[in-house]
């Protein structure tokens, strides 16, 4: 059939038919075709741009609808009740009892025989709880290479878990078993490659298999260096520590293999409509496991163009919200968080109910980590001025760090307008959180160290865990007891910020009992190459365990955060994300309001601070006494002094 002929409006006669075919319970067929053709215009001018190019779009488009209708029939009852539920409450992810965590299945776990790890973290769920988390990122745990797997982002296979942490079953019977709890799990989609020993590579490589061309079709692979070095005129290095350049010769092939990433990820070919279905598959194949939430990972470079950077193309958006459609067809509880991380202008373009509804806020954390070291607070509270807001039906993924390291993605323009020269700044930033500034407090340690072979400046970016960043590894080699007491107050400072300020908080699981770097990776030959590890270690349940215990630094730091957590819990300001951001009188005081009720102030120095919040806060204007929700002391509203590092969320009284 001519594509031209097809009213791209109307769902074809034919693939109705074939629909009926595939789903053959009455009631199911007609909740699949009510919910698909609501969105088929708007699924076929997303695949017509970007694929209406191909002679036989039609087929593509046929091929792509059935298979959503194969992994729809294929979702079990309760996941279609969960659907039922989420489209009447499309915005569960905007309350105030939402708080997530993320952590490596066994590292978290730390001890278990081989193959039990996930069965080790329903020991855990207590814990968990303890700490009111409702959404659970686990990071990577699929089949993955034994050595060269990048932390887990390095997929063999999206159907099966690593033998070494459990069974692709017993996932879906955890993502059951939260569920139940008012847990939603959290996985990554790594969609932008996959390992080079996944099936798709293996046939791609194998000169026997018959489909060996139509494989090698769904990545990027290039008989001479011409092509790749026309991209690479334009492409920005990832790991240029460890690997100089987007392209990895493989001598298998007699070819350069597109790889953003290390060597071993080959990116996969999205201009390819079977790749598009392909990966529709396993994604669906995901939350057809019970997964609420798909972090799709590294999604500005899911798309190419010769001439361009290949990062935030428009196609990349296009194809983002052509699986978000088929998603609202086939498994609508599912929902996407977008991982970019870059420019702030960029990570926003992501975010929308009809692309990724959640999306991590760098933007935020690395501000956060600068108002830290500079005691200033005047780039933190422009830089939200201008750029946290966000549609009412998107929210922010708040975090301070994640298993990744902290690189200066802050806007150059927004430091320009407070007279901050960026570049400088950067660097100054990476001195302090290696620990090379006078006044710094932290111990971390540099992430792909270069000097730019373009600009000749040196350039990196930061690893190390929240508490040793913060200054609690210092302090306790050689502080005083006002360091170490600094150091527990920045971590319950920051903390305290993503909690309060709108949006889902995310801990990175350890940090709740201020673990600190785990310099043992160095040992390890499959990590001592890459600092990540530094932050990713193994959970420590001896000190956990000591976390009932006041005199401890893990009691002090869990009890002050579990305080802040269940607080934000109980309060109806802390639900979705209407924020406004305040200058106050003191360049180290941040201040900001919830839903015109709420207000937090935070101390980021070291000395007392004193503001008139109702001088900035319009709704205070009038108010003479505020209580703090956090310890109850009442204040005159018209001046306020705060301790070192010392946070308020105050309401009139
Ligand atoms: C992500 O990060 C993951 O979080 C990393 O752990 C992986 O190594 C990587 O993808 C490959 O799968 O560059 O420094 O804008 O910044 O995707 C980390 C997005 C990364 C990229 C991000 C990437």
């Amino acid at each position: 059939m001519n594509q031209h002929h097809v009213n791209p409006t109307i769902l074809p006669e034919t693939l109705a038919q074939h629909i009926k075919s595939i789903l053959t319970n009455p009631e199911q067929q007609q909740l699949f075709v009510t919910r698909l053709e609501k969105h088929y215009p708007r699924l076929h001018s997303l695949l017509y741009h970007l694929y209406g190019q191909q002679s036989d779009f039609i087929r593509h488009l046929e091929t792509i609808i059935a298979a959503t209708a194969t992994m729809f029939a294929a979702r079990s009852e309760d996941l279609h009740a969960l659907d039922a539920k989420r489209e009447r409450d499309p915005h569960w992810f905007q309350q105030e009892r939402m708080m997530g965590a993320v952590c490596y299945v066994d590292r978290f776990v730390a001890e278990y025989e081989p193959g039990k790890a996930l069965a080790g973290l329903y020991e855990r769920l207590d814990y968990l709880k303890e700490l009111g988390v409702t959404y659970l990122h686990l990071m990577p745990l699929f089949k993955s290479p034994p050595v060269n797997n990048d932390g887990g982002y390095a997929v063999s296979s999206f159907r099966d878990v690593s033998p070494d942490i459990g069974t692709m079953a017993e996932l879906a019977e955890l993502a059951r078993t939260l569920r139940e709890q008012g847990i939603s799990l959290v996985l990554d989609f790594v969609f932008n490659h996959t390992a080079d020993d996944h099936t798709w590579a293996k046939r791609a490589l194998d000169a026997h298999d018959p489909e060996q061309q139509r494989y090698q079709a769904f990545y990027r692979m290039f008989p001479d260096r011409t092509l790749p070095d026309a991209y690479e005129r334009h492409l920005r290095p990832i790991f240029p520590a460890q690997r100089p350049g987007s392209f990895t010769y493989n001598e298998t092939l007699q070819q350069w293999v597109w790889t953003t990433f290390f060597s071993f990820q080959w990116d996969l070919n999205y201009a390819n409509p079977d790749v598009f279905r392909a990966m529709l598959e396993e994604m669906l194949f995901l939350a057809n496991q019970g997964v609420e939430v798909l972090r799709l990972d590294a999604v500005p470079f899911i798309w190419k163009q010769l001439g361009t950077t290949c990062e935030n193309l428009p196609e990349a958006h296009l194809l983002i919200q052509a699986f978000n459609v088929l998603v609202r067809v086939a498994a609508p509880a599912l929902v996407f968080k977008s991982e970019a991380i870059v420019h702030p202008r960029d990570v926003q373009s992501y975010i929308s109910e009809q692309e990724c509804q959640i999306s991590y806020n760098p933007i935020l954390m690395v501000s956060l980590w600068g108002a830290i070291a500079t005691r200033d607070v005047r780039l933190l509270t422009h830089t939200m001025q201008k750029r946290f807001m966000l549609p009412p039906s998107a929210a922010w993924v708040n975090y301070l760090r994640s298993h990744d390291d902290i690189g200066w993605g802050f806007a150059d323009e927004d430091a320009a307008e407070l007279g901050i020269n960026a570049d400088d700044y950067r660097w100054y930033l990476n001195l302090f959180y290696t620990g090379r500034e006078p006044r710094s407090f932290a111990a971390g340690e540099p992430f792909q160290f270069q000097v730019d072979p373009r600009s000749h400046q040196p350039d990196m970016r930061i690893s190390g865990t929240l508490a040793s960043l913060l200054g609690l590894e210092k302090a306790l080699k050689d502080g005083t007891h006002t360091e170490i007491e600094h150091a527990i107050r920045r971590i319950v400072l920051v903390q305290g910020v993503i909690i309060a300020v709108g949006g889902i908080p995310l801990l990175y699981l350890g940090d709740e009992i201020g673990t600190l770097n785990d310099y043992g990776y160095k040992q390890e030959p499959a990590h001592r190459d890459d600092s990540r590890w530094l932050h990713r270690p193994r959970m420590n349940w001896q000190k956990a365990s000591m976390r009932t215990d006041p005199s401890s630094i893990e009691g002090q730091v869990f009890h002050r955060l579990v305080q802040l957590i269940k607080l934000r819990q109980s309060l109806p300001e802390m639900a979705n994300g209407d924020t406004s951001f305040y200058t106050t009188q003191s360049s180290s005081v941040f201040a900001f309001s919830r839903r015109q009720s709420l207000v937090c102030l935070c101390n980021f120095s070291e000395t007392l601070q004193t503001v008139s919040p109702t001088a900035f806060v319009p709704f205070l204007a009038d108010a003479a006494r505020v209580q703090d929700q956090i310890t109850g002391s009442d204040y005159d509203s018209r001046s306020i002094t705060l301790q070192p590092y010392e946070m308020l969320w105050l309401r009139r009284l």
